[in-house]
């Protein structure tokens, strides 16, 4: 082997390398829905992980309106037939799984701390601390 072809070699070795750290994990978001009230804005939606590794969703924020408070709730039955939503700081699934966003006891939601109309805004996602970000427009 020449040099030439060793640095070659080396330069795609590196770069495969920085591809497999820092590849943003394949996401893809689907089902999104909302429900807004006179104090809040819900939504919901699927998070496909289609990365081999465990996929956190940890925040969100609203880029066309940065100072709202957005956060990730869960719906809980604390007795029968009563319901409130409590705010948690994650929520995960693992390799090539799917977080489902939805309404109804147990389900998580995103929530935006105010009423809106989310039609055409976009959320940019946060996952693993916010080492990862993914932008969806809601429909
Ligand atoms: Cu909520």
């Amino acid at each position: 082997m020449n040099s030439t072809r060793i640095i070659v070699l080396l330069v795609a070795v590196i770069l495969l390398v920085l591809l497999v750290l820092y590849a943003n994990p394949m996401i893809s978001v689907s089902n999104i829905s909302y429900k807004t009230t006179s104090t809040a804005t819900g939504i919901f939606m699927d998070i496909k992980n289609n990365s081999p590794r465990q996929l956190c969703l940890t925040g969100a924020r609203l880029l066309d309106d940065p100072q709202a408070m957005v956060e990730i709730h869960q719906t809980v039955e604390p007795s029968p037939g009563f319901y409130k939503m409590q705010k948690v700081d994650q929520v995960c699934t693992g390799p090539f799984g799917t977080i489902k966003l939805k309404p109804g006891p147990g389900g998580y939601h995103i929530m935006i701390m105010k009423p809106l109309d989310p039609k055409g805004k976009t959320l940019e996602l946060e996952f693993n601390g916010g080492k990862i970000k993914h932008q969806v427009k809601i429909p």
